[in-house]
């Protein structure tokens, strides 16, 4: 089993630069299998990019979402009570323009605290050619910045945001094997180019928040407590997949689940 060493070296880099990248989290014959899973998914419902909580209709998401590796590091910087708050297949076809602009994830989302960890663990190959995400470091440390909205219907983000003002030329690659994970704060200003290569480019981007966390835009919003305690009872409760075997009654929950988050995460009050 791939087990993570040097956790206070990740820790410290992640502190400095707003991120750290790659950690082998799994085997890449373990990734195979969750590629697999969830191209078999596919077959039934269609393309899987950018819809959200698949951790509820998916074992395979639960699973990589409560990865003993990840769970380790995400402890490092969040703390110990981690709740799970949502799980996104971010996929990019062969060839394909899509690309995601220049910005902050806690932006639009409604926390009241930044106890928040981006979690992006690569299903395929992702580097330059086909689509890897950029990072500027230390960019964590500034905190909010103006983001602008440039419609491009190849941007991936739901609220086409773009922060203009920052130093590009400090822009870093992270280029990630199949069953290794970038980890980036919530201040960190990051995108990604389109996909140039002849492969899907396939990430699993999975969001914790510490469990003191409030959600300020939506009283009702969701997520799963996947270690420690949850002595704050601030999110309702997700119920994890306990199978890939496909369900019509969950697939419908997740529905309504994606509803809600896309609704959050997209008005911007
Ligand atoms: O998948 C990508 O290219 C970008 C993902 C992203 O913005 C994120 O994980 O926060």
């Amino acid at each position: 089993m791939t087990q993570i060493n040097n956790l206070d070296k990740y820790k410290k880099k992640y502190d400095e630069n707003g991120f750290v990248s790659p950690i082998r989290i799994i085997s890449s014959e373990e990734t195979k299998k969750h590629r697999a899973t969830l191209e078999n998914t596919e077959k039934v419902l269609g393309n899987m990019h950018y819809q959200s909580k698949i951790h509820t209709i998916l074992k395979s998401a639960y699973e990589l979402a409560t990865n003993k590796n990840i769970l380790d590091m995400v402890e490092k910087v969040i703390g110990p009570n981690i709740l799970l708050h949502n799980t996104t297949y971010i996929i990019k076809e062969p060839q394909s323009p899509t690309f995601v602009s220049w910005h902050q994830d806690l932006t639009y989302w409604g926390f009241s605290h930044d106890d928040q960890i981006s979690v992006w663990l690569a299903l395929s190959s992702a580097d330059e050619i086909s689509g890897a995400m950029y990072m500027i470091p230390g960019s964590h440390l500034e905190g909010k910045k103006e983001h602008k909205t440039i419609e491009d219907e190849n941007n991936v983000l739901f609220q086409s945001q773009w922060v203009q003002e920052f130093d590009e030329s400090k822009k870093t690659l992270c280029s990630l094997k199949a069953g290794e994970a970038s980890f980036h704060h919530g201040w960190t200003i990051h995108s990604s180019m389109p996909n140039k290569s002849n492969d899907r480019r396939i990430g699993f981007n999975i969001q914790y928040l510490a469990t003191h966390v409030k959600q300020l835009k939506n009283n009702t919003d969701t997520a799963i407590c996947v270690r420690g305690v949850d002595n704050y009872n601030n999110f309702g409760i997700d119920m994890p997949a306990d199978s890939d075997d496909l369900n019509s009654a969950t697939i419908a929950k997740q529905k309504k689940l994606q509803e809600k988050y896309k609704s959050i995460v997209s008005s911007r009050n």
